[in-house]
């Protein structure tokens, strides 16, 4: 190694010293200059040692072994509790190639900053080599990736988010084929200086993504996304620039499969913005009899063309990054059962018997607790005791709910795929595209109302294609002019696409549909459109549920309200086309003209409706 009297520990026996693997290594090594190298296999036996380091390192808390056995508590800095999107850069050739919706830097001024950023951060610390595959290792729909890293902490989650570790480097021996991604908190440690228990730099963060060379450079924050690298910096960013020069999609969507009483399975991806409840729905219990709900994805789906013309999907991920809060046996007891052994928790308040809790875990809170923060905490204080956005790492393979096929190499044939927004007026409960068009068309214009005060411009429309704003490695107008080309591949047998919103409210402000559970009543119409049924009705808009053709029997929803969930009332949508075209202008002369021309057709639709 060019990195003479640096420590080593585990290089793969089967890795040629002048395999790429190997020189980049050095390389890294080379500019960061680490205590020592640590390549991952993977194992039982090294997690086990990490765990036991971070918690010594006071990184991690042990959590009570019959409560939740191998299990482990994090407390994060207060200044890295989420992913930065305004640290997180897409630095194409060209600027009009990462689009107005990216932030944009120049490569060459990136990499020379990134040069400066990574100098000696890792100095005092173990640097570990994450090889690591998304999907099943060997799927022709999965990738290989390699993560650098000076934090154990994002070793232990890789292990539960990815497959992580031989296998994944046998496979990149084999192919020669991986996505680079380095990783640092950025809090490199002066000789005899002692680590603090999350290390991070609080003032100076970069998410920063190559897509023309596919790499992935993160400094600064050990949170999430921000430090995972396998999810949204790889699993989005870079597999979106990949798909669109590959043909297939990788996509913000969860994966479920969907069973009938009579048997019939159709799977369904799902694309809903950040806190709009994927989780639940990738676990979801129907609440109408005989129907059965199964996961195969929460977050991410990637979708290529099989044989027979469809898309086929896997979920690239191996575990759930989910947010903690909120979930219950009431609103995901999937969830809460998954979580029985074998979990990180990060942000989570702490019992005094050693388990977690988070705000809706349970209707009382305990009398005491220790917060996120690690100060005590007691009900009625005026801050919750688990972060907002407290997350647990989980293996997928622990969901009761998880479907067997969620691991099949070649990919679950998809059916439909639903995009979702949060809106409070205007948007029905569900409607159908006329066509893959105008599928593509309504995934264009999925947008939520904006709540938070703080942005000062409550009740204004935010955007978020496909639940892509935060993900995609490109021009969004290109991604739609992408996702158009797959719908015009010779031969293919497309999925249907619907918009669905499970958030409209009464004049009262309260919520018009139950969601949760009873979201399998939408599920079903859906799958019955899936097998021909004739149920739906045209309006300008879309297709929408024929009278009756939703099945509401035991719901306490009553035939106004229901009326009101699928109404079209032409004035709102005047002002929501207007809406739309100020979001499109955005784009300029990017925008897809069948998307321009899907504007024109609703404009006059509803003009005259
Ligand atoms: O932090 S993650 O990017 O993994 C989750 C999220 O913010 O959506
Ligand atoms: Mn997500």
């Amino acid at each position: 190694m060019a990195t003479a009297g640096i420590r080593v520990e585990g290089q793969p026996q089967n890795l040629p010293a002048d395999h790429p693997v190997v020189r980049w290594v050095d390389e890294v090594a080379a500019l960061t200059t680490p205590d020592a190298v640590h390549w991952c296999d993977g194992s039982e036996a090294e997690n086990a040692r990490l765990c036991q380091l971070l918690v010594d390192a006071g990184t991690f808390i042990r959590l009570n072994e019959t409560l939740r056995p191998n299990s482990f508590l994090a407390r994060s800095d207060p200044s890295d509790v989420a992913r930065v999107e305004d640290r997180t850069f897409i630095c194409s050739e060209r600027e009009e190639d990462a689009g107005p919706t990216n932030n944009w830097r120049d490569p060459r001024a990136m990499r020379a900053l990134l040069g400066d950023l990574f100098k000696h951060s890792m100095r005092g610390r173990t640097m570990y080599v994450i090889p690591f595959s998304m999907g099943p290792v060997g799927s022709p729909i999965g990738r290989l990736g390699i993560e650098i890293t000076d934090s154990p902490y994002v070793v232990v989650n890789m292990r539960i988010m990815t497959r992580m570790g031989k296998p994944a480097m046998d496979e990149i021996v084999k192919t020669g084929e991986f996505v680079p991604a380095i990783h640092s908190v950025g809090k490199p440690l002066a000789p005899g200086e002692s680590d603090v228990a999350w290390p991070c730099d609080p003032d100076t963060k970069y998410i920063v993504h190559f897509p023309e060379t596919r790499e992935i450079w993160s400094y600064g924050s050990g949170y999430g996304g921000n430090a995972l690298l396998g999810k949204k910096c790889y699993a989005l960013r870079i597999a979106s620039v990949i798909a669109r020069d590959e043909g297939w999609l990788a996509e913000h969507m969860l994966i479920i499969k969907v069973t009938a009483p009579d048997g019939r399975v159709k799977h369904i991806t799902g694309a809903f913005p950040s806190a709009c409840g994927k989780t639940n729905l990738a676990m979801l219990e129907p609440t109408i009899p005989g129907w059965k709900v199964e996961t195969i994805g929460d977050d991410i789906c990637w979708m290529k063309f099989g044989a027979d013309g469809r898309l086929h999907a896997i979920n690239p991920e191996a575990g759930f990054f989910g947010v903690a809060p909120g979930t219950s046996m009431a609103t995901n007891a999937n969830a809460i059962r998954t979580l029985y052994a074998n979990c990180i928790y990060t942000n989570c308040a702490l019992t005094d018997d050693g388990d977690v809790w988070w705000e809706g875990l349970t209707k009382q809170p305990p009398a005491h607790l220790i917060d996120w923060t690690g100060k005590d905490w007691a009900p009625g204080s005026d801050k919750p005791a688990a972060h907002a956005n407290a997350r647990f790492t989980a293996p997928a393979s622990q969901d009761p709910a998880i479907s067997s096929d969620w691991e099949d190499a070649s990919g679950v044939p998809i059916d439909a795929i639903m995009f979702g927004g949060r809106r409070t007026t205007v948007v029905p409960l569900v409607r159908e595209g006329f066509d893959w068009e105008h599928g593509v068309f309504l995934g264009s214009i999925m947008s939520s109302e904006m709540t938070a005060a703080a942005f000062g411009t409550i009740g204004k429309l935010r955007f978020d294609p496909m639940a892509m704003v935060p993900f995609c490695g490109y021009n969004m107008a290109d991604y739609w002019a992408h996702w158009l080309e797959i719908g015009r591949k010779q031969g293919a047998k497309l999925p249907r696409i619907y918009l669905v919103n499970w958030f409209r409210k009464d004049a009262e402000g309260r919520f018009m549909w139950p969601g949760f559970g009873d979201n399998s009543r939408v599920i079903e119409w859906i799958f019955g459109r899936c097998s021909g049924e004739d149920d739906a009705v045209a309006t300008p808009i879309g297709l929408l549920p024929a009278p009756g053709a939703l099945d509401t029997s035991g719901l306490a929803i009553d035939d106004t309200a229901l009326a009101a969930l699928l109404a079209v009332d032409p004035a709102a949508w005047v002002r929501e086309a207007a809406a739309i075209e100020e979001h499109y202008e955005k784009f300029g002369s990017k925008l897809p003209p069948q998307l321009a021309a899907r504007l024109e057709d609703l404009k006059r639709g509803v003009a005259s409706a």
